[in-house]
């Protein structure tokens, strides 16, 4: 059964709660991409930030005895201060709407936890990521752009900054890690992370390899190129409209709570998830290259 709803209205929220009362909730909805929350701003605060809060007033005045999940960001911890692990408490410091509104929904799920003693949890995920993954956030853009790329799809992949650093896991192994968030014995906040950071460009690296590109990197600033050497092609270039006004540089998680407490700890490592996603996306230009692209695009929904 599909029922319809909307976190940036309170009565249908209060609508689905009050006629499904379920045990477990788990706010997974947002305006969750960091450079359109730039753009949206608004927008961004409202779903992200007051659609936390509307759930949790909706829990607080049904007094239902659910199980609250909020999916709190490692956007919320911005500028780190040193080259560090962040974990449970290391101050939060975000750099743009997004990271703020999350901040909010994140202290707000606490102030609801004890002031009204609602089971609420904030799981602080690091980036997690899988063929799932919308086609705009970076690794997704690479998997499937140099798949095209290397399939003559595409001529080249536009990126922007390659130095920035972050903690990817696989999505799947911190779903499992969220469930285990919401059984354990009391409501608690959880770092979930790889303990592994990479850059954009060491990204782009471990899939030209797989792809059998022999890429090697020219240039500086938004002049840099990535070439392929065996054709002497280039198939990366510098867009400066995906730099950020403010830009998160460095992220490295330390999931040592969960591991702890939760027994949680990911199975998947940085390498084998380039693999599952270029994979995935390499079988996807190989349908588009034999479909057309109109057809393609009809056919799957991507
Ligand atoms: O950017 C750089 C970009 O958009 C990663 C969301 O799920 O994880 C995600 O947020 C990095 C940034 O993800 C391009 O500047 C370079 O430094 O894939 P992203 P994100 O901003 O880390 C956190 C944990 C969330 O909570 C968010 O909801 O890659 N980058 N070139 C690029 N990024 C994009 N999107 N596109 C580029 O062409």
């Amino acid at each position: 059964m599909t029922i319809y709803g909307d976190l940036s209205e309170s009565s249908s929220l209060l609508n689905i709660l009050s006629k499904i009362k379920p045990d477990e909730i788990y706010n997974l909805g947002a305006q969750s991409h960091v450079q359109v929350s730039f753009d949206v701003p608004e927008y961004t605060a409202n779903v992200t930030g007051l659609g936390a809060l509307r759930l949790l007033d909706v829990i607080r005045h049904l007094k239902l005895p659910v199980r609250y999940y909020q999916a709190s960001s490692s956007e919320m911890f911005g500028k780190v201060s040193d080259d560090k692990h962040q974990n449970e408490n290391t101050p939060f410091n975000p750099q743009s709407p997004y990271g703020l509104a999350k901040v909010f929904a994140y202290h707000l799920t606490k102030i609801y936890r004890d002031s009204y003693h609602i089971f609420a949890s904030n799981g602080i995920l690091f980036n997690h990521e899988s063929p799932r993954r919308g086609i705009t956030f970076v690794t997704r853009k690479i998997t499937m752009g140099l798949s095209r790329v290397k399939l003559g799809l595409q001529g080249t992949l536009k990126l922007g900054n390659l130095s920035s650093q972050r903690d990817w896991g696989y999505a799947k192994d911190y779903v499992e890690g969220i469930w285990k968030i919401l059984q354990y014995k009391t409501p608690e906040d959880f770092v979930l992370a790889t303990g592994e950071t990479h850059t954009v460009r060491q990204f782009v690296e471990e899939a030209a390899g797989l792809l059998k590109f022999d890429l090697v990197w020219k240039g500086k600033g938004v002049k840099e190129v990535g070439i392929d050497k065996k054709r002497n092609k280039t198939i990366i270039e510098i867009d400066p409209s995906y730099f950020r006004p403010k830009e998160v540089d460095y992220l490295l998680g330390d999931a040592s709570k969960a591991k702890k407490l939760l027994n949680w700890k990911p199975k998947i490592n940085f390498r084998k998830l380039v693999e599952i996603m270029l994979k995935n996306d390499f079988d996807l230009a190989k349908k588009e290259l034999k479909l057309g692209r109109k057809v393609f695009v009809k056919k799957i929904n991507i």
